[in-house]
C-alpha cells in the first residue's frame, strides 16, 4: 500500500456566531480539506484549520505544504506512520498543515484494515464528555449561551476566554456564570496570553471562590520568570496551549515549571505527534485536556476519535463543541453532541464521509 496523491481543498463556512478571545477572532471558517490517496483507492481524509494570529499558518500555505509534501521522498507506505510524521517534521512550524495529512493517513490505514482510528491508537472508549468554549461578550449573554448549550446539548463544562483589560470585564463574566449557572457546571478560563503575570495573579486572586477547575495561557511563557511565578502560586493546574505545541515545547514548558497541564490540539500535532505528548503526559502524571483549535466538523472527528483512546484523554470534557456554531458543514452525517458526550463514529477509520454537494457547495478555488 502506498500513498500516490495527498489533495488540499479550500474550502470556507461562515460563523453563525463569531468567536472572539484575547489573540484574535474568527469569522469563517477558511480550513483545507486533506484527502490522502492510496494505490488500492483508499481515501482518507482531515481537515486543516490555519490559526494566523497563532501559529502564522494561512489557507494558501496550508494547500502549498500539503501539495508539497506528496512529493516528499518517493511513495511512502501509510502502515509506516512513525517513518511519514518523520517525514512531515522536516518542514519546521506548520503544524495544522503536517497535522492534517498525518490524520488523513492514519484515516486511509483505518480504512484498509477495516478498523476504527480510535482502536488502532489505544481503544479505551467511545466517547468524551463535551467542554463548551465561550467567547467575549457581556456576562448576561455569556451565561445564556451557557445555558442554552446545557438545555439543547446537556453540556455542564465551559472554557471561559479571559484576558480582556481592565481583567474585571472577565472575572465578572465568570461570576455571572458560576452564579447563574450553578456550582454543578465545571468552570475553568483560557487568556490566550492577553494579561500580564501580576495581572493574572489579581484575576485569579478574584476568582478564587469560583471553584476553577484549570488556567490556561493567561500570560505569555515568553515572560519566562513572570509565568513560572504565576503557575508557582496558582492552586489550580496550569495549562500550556499554544506555548507547547511540539513534544518537545511540551518538555521545555514543564520542566522549566511553566505549566502543570497539557492540551493536546490534534489540529497541531495530528495523531503520531499526540500520541508522543499524550505518553509524556502520562509518564510524568500531569492532567490533560483535549483542546479545540476553533474546528469544524471533521476536526471535531478527529478530536474525539483521539481522546478516546485514552483515559488520561477522556477522563476530563474535550474542547468538542465549536463546529456548533459553523452555518454549514461537509459531513453526510453531521455529528451530533447528545446528554453532554460527543461519541466517535463506528466505521473504519475515523468513520465520517465528505458529501460531495456539500463540498461543492463551500470549496474555494485555490
Ligand atoms: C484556545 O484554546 O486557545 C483559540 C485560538 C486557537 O488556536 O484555539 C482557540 C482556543
Ligand atoms: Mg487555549
Amino acid at each position: 500500500m502506498k500513498i500516490t496523491r495527498v489533495e488540499a481543498i479550500p474550502f470556507a463556512i461562515p460563523y453563525r456566531k463569531p468567536l472572539k478571545f484575547a489573540s484574535g477572532e474568527v469569522h469563517v471558517a477558511e480550513h483545507v480539506l486533506v484527502r490522502v490517496h492510496t494505490d488500492d483507492g483508499i481515501v482518507g481524509v482531515a481537515e486543516a484549520p490555519p490559526r494566523p494570529f497563532t501559529y502564522g499558518e494561512t489557507q494558501a500555505g496550508i494547500i502549498a505544504v500539503s501539495r508539497r509534501s506528496s512529493h516528499r521522498g518517493g511513495r511512502p507506505d501509510p502502515a509506516r506512520t512513525r517513518d511519514m510524521a518523520s517525514r512531515l517534521a522536516r518542514t519546521v512550524g506548520n503544524p495544522a498543515a503536517k497535522a492534517a495529512i498525518d490524520m488523513a493517513v492514519w484515516d486511509a490505514l483505518g480504512r484498509t484494515l477495516d478498523v476504527q482510528v480510535t482502536e488502532l491508537l489505544g481503544g479505551y472508549t467511545d466517547r468524551m464528555r463535551v467542554s463548551h468554549m465561550l467567547g467575549f461578550d457581556k456576562p448576561a449573554a455569556m451565561v445564556a449561551e451557557a445555558q442554552g448549550m446545557r438545555d439543547e446539548h446537556g453540556i455542564t463544562t465551559f472554557k471561559v476566554k479571559v484576558g480582556r483589560r481592565p481583567v474585571a470585564l472577565d472575572t465578572a463574566v465568570v461570576r455571572a456564570l458560576r452564579e447563574g449557572m450553578g456550582d454543578d457546571v465545571e468552570l475553568y478560563v483560557d487568556g490566550n496570553r492577553g494579561w500580564t503575570a501580576s495581572e493574572s495573579a489579581m484575576a485569579m486572586k478574584e476568582m478564587t471562590d469560583l471553584g476553577l477547575l484549570f488556567a490556561e495561557e493567561l500570560c505569555p511563557a515568553d515572560d519566562v520568570l513572570g509565568r513560572r511565578w504565576l503557575v508557582s502560586q496558582l492552586d489550580v493546574p496550569f495549562i500550556a496551549d499554544e506555548s507547547a505545541v511540539t513534544p518537545a515545547d511540551v518538555t521545555r514548558e514543564i520542566l522549566a515549571g511553566s505549566a502543570t497541564a497539557i492540551s493536546i490540539k490534534t489540529a497541531r500535532t495530528g495523531f503520531t505527534h499526540s500520541q508522543r505528548v499524550h505518553h509524556l503526559a502520562e509518564g510524568l502524571g500531569l492532567e490533560v485536556v483535549m483542546g479545540n483549535q476553533i474546528d469544524g466538523q471533521i476536526g471535531s472527528a478527529c478530536t474525539v476519535a483521539f481522546g478516546a483512546s485514552y483515559a488520561l484523554t477522556s477522563r476530563r470534557a474535550g474542547e468538542l463543541s465549536n463546529f456548533l456554531d459553523m452555518s454549514d458543514d461537509l459531513l453526510t452525517e453531521p455529528l451530533e453532541i447528545h446528554d453532554g458526550e460527543l461519541h466517535i463514529r463506528p466505521g473504519a477509520g475515523l468513520g465520517i464521509e465528505i458529501d460531495p454537494a456539500k463540498l461543492d457547495r463551500t470549496a474555494r478555488t485555490a
